[in-house]
């Protein structure tokens, strides 16, 4: 297999001339449970276990390989099997503050050009929601693009649309049937030779579906929504990067609960440009469109120009980046004086040895 059409290129090729020189294969990472991976190589699939290396070096769980990732493996010879001994360098990078440990960053996609933001219309319709999304898409690298699925089960399409072009005027809209194959035609100009797309959104909304209506065989399992609240059942347990057989790849996603952020100012500028432009107006550069006199955002929310819950939404996600900015320097605050006393610790323990060998020589 050419693995230009995993979506090798030149930016990886670049990244592994060293590798290279040791003797070492490109390839990509396809499936992982408890540090056991699938990758892909130009010969095809295979497993591999990770060098010590890199679990000894890895200081969190973005240090270690995931699904999309480009690595370095040696080939282990007459044996279908490998070891990874590099990543090579993300080119995008979809991450959320990780559930379990709170000021850690978790890695949800990377190495992909577009995300698929999924929605359905029997999930509770929430644009904060799909803001939020935005803003991690607009920070991943990647291009976002919003579908809404089961347009089977709404009257009126249009409507919700409308509601969305307010939150994401230039973020591409696809209303699509997965079951029936409706409005599938589209997507695949997302999808081809070297492209790979990510599926991203809560349980139920139909991710694994989409892609098994795209594939054209029930690869993947799917199940009900849960009857009283439309929930999904998190059907889908593992990430997984699918080889599509006209070239590129999708990756599914199990069914996200909480979407913590995990980026930096710039991904809020490109979500909330409209409030950023208004910005510009404000009389004072600091304003924090709260109550300061002359705040041309007030003054467009008073004109009604603006919904009010969506500077609601804004300000709320700026005080989570802020805060995660604050904690993310206090940790690492913390590290440096922990390094600091650790070095302090090793030179006073070796100034103490030299002081007993001087006396045992007295
Ligand atoms: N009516 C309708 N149901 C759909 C459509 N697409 C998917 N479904 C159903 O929605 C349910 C959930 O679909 P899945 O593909 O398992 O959803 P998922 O997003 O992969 O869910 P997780 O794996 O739990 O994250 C299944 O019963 C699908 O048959 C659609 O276009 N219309
Ligand atoms: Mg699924
Ligand atoms: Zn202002």
């Amino acid at each position: 297999m050419d693995l230009r059409e995993l979506g090798w290129n030149r930016f990886f090729e670049e990244h592994f001339t060293d590798h290279k020189q040791k003797g070492l294969v490109p390839a990509r990472v396809i499936r992982e449970h408890k540090h056991i991976y699938q990758v892909h190589t130009e010969d095809g699939p295979l497993t591999a276990a990770l060098a010590g290396k890199i679990d000894y070096d890895a200081q969190t769980k973005a240090d270690y390989p995931t699904v999309g990732d480009w690595v370095a493996v040696k080939l282990i010879p007459n044996e279908d099997k490998a070891v990874i001994r590099a990543i090579l360098p993300r080119k995008s990078k979809f991450t959320r503050k990780s559930v379990a440990k709170a000021d850690e960053e978790q890695v949800i996609a990377v190495n992909i050009e577009t995300v698929f933001l999924v929605t359905a219309f029997d999930e509770d319709f929430n644009l904060r929601r799909i803001e939020r999304y935005l803003v991690l898409a607009w920070d991943s690298g990647a291009d976002p693009v919003i579908i809404l699925n089961k347009s089977d089960l709404c009257d009126d399409v249009e409507y919700y649309i409308s509601q969305i072009k307010f939150v994401a005027p230039d973020v591409p809209i696809h209303t699509i049937c997965a079951t029936e194959g409706k409005g599938i035609e589209p997507l695949f100009e997302y999808l081809g030779s070297g492209k790979t797309v990510s599926l991203l959104g809560s349980s139920g909304v139909g991710k694994s579906t989409i892609i098994n209506t795209i594939l054209g065989i029930e690869r993947l399992a799917v199940a009900p929504v849960r009857e009283d609240d439309s929930k999904g059942r998190h059907t889908t347990t593992h990430r997984e990067l699918i080889l599509l057989p006209q070239g590129g790849a999708m990756i599914d996603n199990p069914g996200m609960r909480q979407l913590h952020l995990w980026v930096d100012q710039d991904g809020i500028k490109r979500a909330f440009e409209d409030i950023e432009l208004l910005a510009e107006n404000c009389k004072f550069r600091d304003c924090t469109h709260d109550h300061e006199p002359g705040c041309a955002v007030l003054e467009a929310l008073e004109e009604g120009k603006i919904d009010p819950q969506r500077i609601e939404n804004f300000q709320k996600l700026k005080d989570e980046i802020h805060l995660l900015e604050r904690r993310q320097e206090q940790n690492r605050k913390a590290k440096e004086i922990a390094r600091q006393r650790k070095k302090i610790n090793k030179t006073n323990k070796s100034n103490k040895k030299k002081k007993k060998k001087k006396r045992k020589k007295k």
